[in-house]
């Protein structure tokens, strides 16, 4: 006879906080959100790698490229870089990210110097820059010979087949930095010099980045950065049960912190397979497996070996996997269960394993609760999908402007490996979405807005840290009455100005 479970499985939207005592020091600035992000034994007091914020990017096309990376790890998070592509591409993204320095940039923009007016135009409409390195061999790397800027040329005047090396500045008559100059001196240079941008170039005068004098306020202190200690920022990527014997050796090269198996179902051997290869073959390198939603599949995956476990099928914005094949389980429920075999696991054993809740946060209160039912930090999908780093487009629909965000398991994504049980190397069905989010600007100003929030339920919940939030939070279920009852009722709104 089937196994039934007769407690229904329920979701954040059906809980709320009661405040507990807020003393004179749980204020929004004493609180931290640092959490460990990966397993390690109670007697060694804490986790070798943490998160200064307890947010990570999902894996997705639709969110997790070099550029939402880089500013989610300046800000204190984490992004794990798509799976859904080929091993060279997904590497390449890795490493833009380990390369970043803030106020350096790598130029994506190059030509050769027998490339003609014609190939500036083009370059210049699909990258939208205006400066180009010229480069022995066109490459972002190769011999700084010239530099173009939009005051080199004039489109409607000139030859279009006049040749690059004609017009552009070149490399004799360039102001250049040497490579491991200071920020704030290569912005002096350029201050002296009235340069709109220096190239900064090592001993063979191959160019290695450009620092822009447009960026000059971008360079903000960061006190949450989440960074190495080389210095460089930290990343993570996805990796699948099929080619992990290729990718993640190309991953490590190209210097990934942190890898996450995608699956949609990680109950599965395959799961164990490429945690024990990924232990034997690259000892350093942590690796969370998941989706799972209960204390079996918890238990299957801490033996395995996994450094962090994801907790959640179903519960994604994109996600149609429930009415597809009737899996899935509330995603409060299936933390609260997980977050108790955790410590349960933990008891026995003295290894603490992170769980992370991945999918289904909507309002950013469904953040804390999250994190006060025992998720160590939060996997978000659509949450990132809306901001400019974002790699999507940004369209206007009616009067309002949009990004596109689709899920893994749509034809649109084709990553049949994440949701793959043997078999032909191809999606059968769809298991999400192609949709739109609402556009909502840049990653910080909404990430600011996010963790005061946050911060201030910690406080009226007395809670300091998320350990302190996860011992004393008092978290009720309510009906679905008291939730109407929670937004604005019974009176006539007033129209926004
Ligand atoms: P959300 O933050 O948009 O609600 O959910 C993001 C999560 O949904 C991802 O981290 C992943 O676990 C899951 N996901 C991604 N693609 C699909 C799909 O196509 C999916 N079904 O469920």
């Amino acid at each position: 006879m089937a196994i039934y479970i007769d407690d229904v499985s329920r979701t954040f939207g059906e809980y709320l906080f009661i405040p507990g005592l807020t003393t004179k020091q749980c204020i929004p600035s004493n609180v931290s959100l640092t959490t460990p992000l990966v397993k390690y034994k109670t007697a060694d007091k804490e986790s070798a790698l943490k998160l200064n914020i307890p947010f990570v990017s999902a894996i997705m096309q639709s969110v997790s490229g070099p550029e939402l990376a880089i500013e989610l790890a300046r800000n204190g998070g984490l992004s794990f870089i798509f799976a859904s592509q080929s091993i060279d591409m997904q590497a390449e993204m890795v490493r833009k990210v380990k390369k970043f320095k803030a106020g350096f940039v790598i130029s994506d923009s190059n030509l050769k110097p027998d490339s003609t007016l014609q190939n500036v135009i083009d370059l210049v409409n699909k990258t939208g820059h205006s400066t180009i390195g010229v480069t022995h061999n066109g490459a972002p790397n190769g011999k700084l010979l010239g530099l173009i800027t939009n005051r080199d040329y004039r489109p409607e005047k000139d030859a279009l087949d006049k040749k690059v090396e004609e017009f552009m500045t070149p490399f004799a008559s360039l102001i250049t930095g040497k490579l491991g100059i200071t920020l704030t001196d290569a912005n002096q240079i350029i201050w002296d010099n009235k340069l709109n941008t220096l190239p900064i170039i090592d001993q063979n005068n191959n160019l290695v980045y450009f620092v822009f004098r447009k960026d000059y306020d971008n360079h903000r202190e960061n006190p949450n950065e989440l960074s190495g200690k080389d210095k460089t920022l930290l990343v993570g990527a996805g990796i699948n049960t099929r080619d992990y014997r290729e990718r993640v050796p190309a991953l490590v090269e190209a210097g990934v912190d942190v890898l996450c198996i995608d699956s949609s179902d990680g109950y599965s051997e395959w799961q164990r397979e490429t945690i024990a290869w990924v232990k034997k073959n690259c000892e350093n390198i942590p690796v969370g497996a998941g989706n799972i939603v209960d204390k079996e599949g918890f238990d299957f995956l801490a033996n395995a070996g996994a450094d962090f476990i994801k907790v959640g099928i179903g519960g994604g914005s994109i996600c149609i996997t429930r009415e597809q094949k009737g899996i899935g389980r509330g995603q409060a429920t299936s933390l609260i269960d997980v977050a108790k075999a955790r410590n349960e696991y933990l008891k026995s054993t003295g290894y603490y394993i992170p769980i992370c809740s991945d999918g289904g946060l909507v309002h950013d209160y469904h953040m804390v609760l999250a994190l006060a039912m025992g998720a160590d930090f939060l996997m978000m999908g659509r949450y990132f999908a809306r901001f400019d780093e974002s790699p999507t487009q940004k369209l206007r629909i009616g009067n309002n402007y949009v990004k596109e965000y689709w899920g893994e398991g749509s034809n649109r994504a084709q990553n049949w490996q994440r949701y793959d049980n043997g078999g032909a190397e191809s999606l059968k069905f769809e298991e999400g979405v192609d949709s739109y989010v609402p556009y909502a600007g840049k990653l910080k100003d909404n990430l600011d807005i996010t963790l005061s929030k946050i911060k201030a339920t910690m406080c009226s919940c007395g809670a300091l840290t998320i350990d302190e939030l996860q011992r004393n939070a008092k978290i009720n279920l309510v009906s679905s009455t008291s939730i109407v009852e929670g937004g604005a009722h019974d009176v006539i709104l007033k129209e926004k100005g």
